[in-house]
């Protein structure tokens, strides 16, 4: 759930509520993702995904493929399976990300992690668990008027973003780097453009293939999408300094302790600030030509950067 003490802070315009936008869209995938997964035979295994995948969170990477399917012309119906499922997609890399094995969590989205309620080895199925069922979804779920063979780039758009050339391949540079100083921007940029931004993007730009979005406009979407990934990770990575356990639902101040090379440990908090804030610059001017179409996009971009958790 978005923090109150988030909302203050986002800027409302005259025309544009993002706080009450936020919290009808955030209701809209609650809903959603209540609704697609019940609880059946064997229940262990849909409680612990249940237990990871209702938990609150921000719902950012839903509500921003929402939010592209409605700039392009499409409606929340035809992109809610796909919206669900790049939160269950994400709620997985955070319940593999929380083992003992990876970054060995005990708290999550303020509460025990998965493993640490259920053990690794249902928490590891919980995740496997979600991951099929993301493109089960898609595959099942999205309404007939879509033709199939747009549904069929969502599935390779998000199977991509995934595997090891994006999220998996992220992670294994992230864990190759761990204990080490001499981390290069290079690599640092590498694993988060992997690790965070893969994800990001998948999100944005599945909500404009939906609509059949012209290969020039898809670039505009992943030139933005990029952008705000970035961005969001130098926010994540300021937070695990500013942020309070409370505020982030989860351990803070565990890069520091790692020793973990961040863009803050590179160019201080200021100067990383104001990078993010370069980025977000860079989205909101890719969507310019879809007038006031993209406000939700432009005001979800400056969330990313004005968030406290
Ligand atoms: C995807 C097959 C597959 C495996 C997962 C573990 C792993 C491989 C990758 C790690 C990915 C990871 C945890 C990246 C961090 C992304 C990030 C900044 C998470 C925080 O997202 P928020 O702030 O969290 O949106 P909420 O809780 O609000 O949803």
């Amino acid at each position: 759930m978005v923090a109150a003490d988030n909302l203050q802070k986002m800027p409302e315009t005259a025309t544009f509520n993002l706080a009450a936008y936020l919290k009808d869209r955030q209701k809209l995938c609650e809903a959603a993702l209540d609704k697609s997964m019940p609880v059946v035979y064997p229940e262990k295994i849909y409680e612990s995904m249940r237990y990871s995948l209702l938990a609150g969170g921000k719902r950012v990477r839903p509500i921003l493929c929402l939010a592209t399917c409605e700039m392009m012309g499409g409606t929340i119906e035809i992109a809610m399976p796909t919206a669900c499922a790049v939160e269950m997609i994400h709620t997985m890399s955070l319940i593999h990300d929380d083992l003992p094995a990876m970054d060995n969590d005990d708290y999550r989205r303020g509460r025990l992690t998965n493993h640490k309620v259920y053990g690794d080895d249902i928490a590891i199925l919980a995740g496997d668990g979600l991951l099929a069922f993301a493109f089960e979804l898609v595959a099942t779920q999205t309404p007939e008027s879509v033709p199939k063979d747009r549904v069929l780039q969502v599935v390779a758009r998000l199977g991509r973003a995934l595997g090891a050339a994006g999220l998996v391949g992220g992670q294994v540079v992230d864990l190759e780097s761990e204990g080490k100083s001499d981390i290069s921007l290079e690599t640092l940029n590498f694993i988060h453009n992997h690790k965070t931004a893969a994800l990001l993007e998948a999100c944005v730009v599945c909500g404009g293939i939906l609509t059949g979005a012209s290969p020039e406009d898809i670039q505009r979407l992943t030139r933005y999408s990029q952008n705000i990934g970035l961005a969001f990770q130098i926010i994540d990575d300021i937070l695990d300094i500013t942020a309070t356990q409370e505020q982030l639902g989860k351990t803070a101040g565990k890069d520091l302790l790692a020793k973990k090379v961040t863009y803050p440990s590179l160019w201080g908090i200021e100067e990383s600030r104001s990078k993010a804030q370069q980025l977000i610059e860079a989205a909101c001017a890719e969507l310019e030509p879809f007038g006031k179409l993209a406000q939700p996009l432009q005001a979800l971009a400056h969330f990313i950067v004005n968030r406290s958790n």
